[in-house]
Protein backbone atom coordinates (compact mmCIF):
# COMPACT_ATOMS: atom_id res chain seq x y z
CA UNK A 1 0.00 0.00 0.00
CA UNK A 2 2.58 2.29 0.84
CA UNK A 3 4.56 1.49 -2.30
CA UNK A 4 1.39 2.01 -4.67
CA UNK A 5 1.09 5.60 -2.58
CA UNK A 6 4.06 6.52 -3.59
CA UNK A 7 4.13 5.46 -6.94
CA UNK A 8 1.08 7.61 -7.35
CA UNK A 9 2.29 10.07 -5.56
CA UNK A 10 5.45 10.13 -8.27
CA UNK A 11 3.47 9.85 -11.14
CA UNK A 12 1.27 12.66 -10.14
CA UNK A 13 4.68 14.46 -9.50
CA UNK A 14 5.89 13.88 -12.91
CA UNK A 15 2.58 14.85 -14.47
CA UNK A 16 3.14 17.88 -12.87
CA UNK A 17 6.53 18.71 -14.06
CA UNK A 18 5.44 17.29 -17.45
CA UNK A 19 2.70 20.16 -17.91
CA UNK A 20 4.63 23.34 -18.84
CA UNK A 21 6.87 21.52 -20.91
CA UNK A 22 3.66 19.47 -22.92
CA UNK A 23 2.29 23.21 -23.44
CA UNK A 24 3.63 23.84 -26.87
CA UNK A 25 2.81 23.58 -30.62
CA UNK A 26 -0.15 25.96 -31.14
CA UNK A 27 -2.12 28.44 -28.71
CA UNK A 28 -5.18 25.34 -28.76
CA UNK A 29 -2.52 23.25 -26.76
CA UNK A 30 -1.75 25.73 -24.14
CA UNK A 31 -4.72 27.10 -24.23
CA UNK A 32 -6.33 23.30 -23.29
CA UNK A 33 -3.30 22.96 -20.69
CA UNK A 34 -4.35 26.05 -18.67
CA UNK A 35 -7.68 26.40 -18.61
CA UNK A 36 -8.20 24.84 -14.91
CA UNK A 37 -12.07 25.95 -15.51
CA UNK A 38 -13.11 24.36 -18.50
CA UNK A 39 -14.54 28.07 -19.82
CA UNK A 40 -12.17 27.08 -22.77
CA UNK A 41 -10.57 30.70 -22.32
CA UNK A 42 -7.79 31.50 -20.16
CA UNK A 43 -7.78 33.82 -17.34
CA UNK A 44 -4.90 35.72 -16.13
CA UNK A 45 -4.94 33.44 -12.95
CA UNK A 46 -5.14 30.85 -15.03
CA UNK A 47 -1.97 32.41 -16.71
CA UNK A 48 -0.44 33.99 -14.03
CA UNK A 49 0.00 30.48 -12.53
CA UNK A 50 2.57 28.74 -15.01
CA UNK A 51 4.50 32.20 -15.57
CA UNK A 52 6.49 31.28 -12.33
CA UNK A 53 7.75 28.40 -14.59
CA UNK A 54 8.51 29.89 -17.46
CA UNK A 55 10.38 32.12 -15.88
CA UNK A 56 12.15 29.64 -13.82
CA UNK A 57 12.76 27.74 -17.14
CA UNK A 58 14.63 30.80 -18.22
CA UNK A 59 16.64 31.33 -15.28
CA UNK A 60 19.65 29.12 -16.21
CA UNK A 61 22.38 30.88 -14.34
CA UNK A 62 20.13 30.80 -11.05
CA UNK A 63 20.70 34.28 -10.26
CA UNK A 64 16.65 34.94 -10.17
CA UNK A 65 16.96 37.86 -13.37
CA UNK A 66 16.79 37.19 -16.44
CA UNK A 67 19.49 38.34 -18.70
CA UNK A 68 19.12 39.43 -22.84
CA UNK A 69 20.51 36.59 -23.29
CA UNK A 70 17.77 34.32 -21.06
CA UNK A 71 15.17 36.74 -21.81
CA UNK A 72 15.78 35.68 -25.87
CA UNK A 73 14.76 32.24 -25.51
CA UNK A 74 11.57 33.56 -24.61
CA UNK A 75 11.47 35.91 -27.47
CA UNK A 76 12.38 38.93 -25.69
CA UNK A 77 14.36 41.17 -27.54
CA UNK A 78 16.23 44.17 -26.33
CA UNK A 79 13.90 46.76 -27.03
CA UNK A 80 11.32 45.36 -24.94
CA UNK A 81 13.39 44.04 -22.78
CA UNK A 82 14.74 47.71 -21.80
CA UNK A 83 10.79 48.82 -21.69
CA UNK A 84 10.05 46.23 -19.53
CA UNK A 85 13.02 47.13 -17.04
CA UNK A 86 12.11 50.56 -15.91
CA UNK A 87 14.68 51.21 -13.67
CA UNK A 88 17.22 50.18 -16.29
CA UNK A 89 19.34 47.57 -14.04
CA UNK A 90 19.62 45.44 -17.29
CA UNK A 91 18.37 41.92 -15.88
CA UNK A 92 14.61 41.84 -15.65
CA UNK A 93 13.50 40.07 -12.25
CA UNK A 94 10.72 38.23 -11.59
CA UNK A 95 8.14 40.67 -11.18
CA UNK A 96 9.24 42.43 -14.08
CA UNK A 97 8.63 39.39 -15.74
CA UNK A 98 5.31 38.83 -14.77
CA UNK A 99 4.65 42.53 -15.34
CA UNK A 100 5.84 41.90 -19.08
CA UNK A 101 3.19 38.98 -19.18
CA UNK A 102 0.19 40.62 -17.96
CA UNK A 103 0.82 43.66 -20.31
CA UNK A 104 0.54 40.93 -23.09
CA UNK A 105 -2.13 39.54 -21.74
CA UNK A 106 -4.17 42.61 -21.64
CA UNK A 107 -2.70 43.56 -25.63
CA UNK A 108 -4.15 40.02 -26.79
CA UNK A 109 -6.91 40.86 -24.48
CA UNK A 110 -9.31 42.66 -27.55
CA UNK A 111 -12.76 42.89 -26.20
CA UNK A 112 -11.45 43.60 -22.73
CA UNK A 113 -13.55 40.79 -21.48
CA UNK A 114 -10.49 39.97 -18.92
CA UNK A 115 -10.08 36.57 -20.28
CA UNK A 116 -8.32 35.06 -23.62
CA UNK A 117 -9.98 33.17 -25.78
CA UNK A 118 -8.33 30.94 -28.82
CA UNK A 119 -8.01 33.29 -31.34
CA UNK A 120 -7.35 36.19 -28.66
CA UNK A 121 -4.42 33.71 -28.02
CA UNK A 122 -3.53 33.78 -31.44
CA UNK A 123 -3.42 37.19 -32.17
CA UNK A 124 0.16 38.71 -32.48
CA UNK A 125 0.08 39.76 -28.50
CA UNK A 126 -1.52 36.45 -27.26
CA UNK A 127 1.65 34.50 -29.58
CA UNK A 128 4.28 36.92 -27.71
CA UNK A 129 2.45 36.16 -24.56
CA UNK A 130 2.60 31.79 -25.15
CA UNK A 131 6.41 31.97 -25.96
CA UNK A 132 6.57 33.55 -22.78
CA UNK A 133 4.80 30.47 -21.20
CA UNK A 134 5.96 27.80 -22.94
CA UNK A 135 9.55 28.20 -23.44
CA UNK A 136 11.95 25.04 -22.74
CA UNK A 137 14.94 25.43 -20.56
CA1 LIG B 1 -10.46 29.28 -18.01
CA1 LIG C 1 19.77 34.73 -14.89
CA1 LIG D 1 -11.04 38.40 -24.35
Amino acid sequence: MLQRNTLTGLTACLLALAAPASAQQDGRSLLQQLDQDHDKTLSWDEVRSVVHNGFAALEADHDNTLDSKEAAKAGINQKTLRAADPDHDDPLDEGEYTKLAKQRFDAADRDHDGTLSRAELNSPAGRALTRMLRVQP
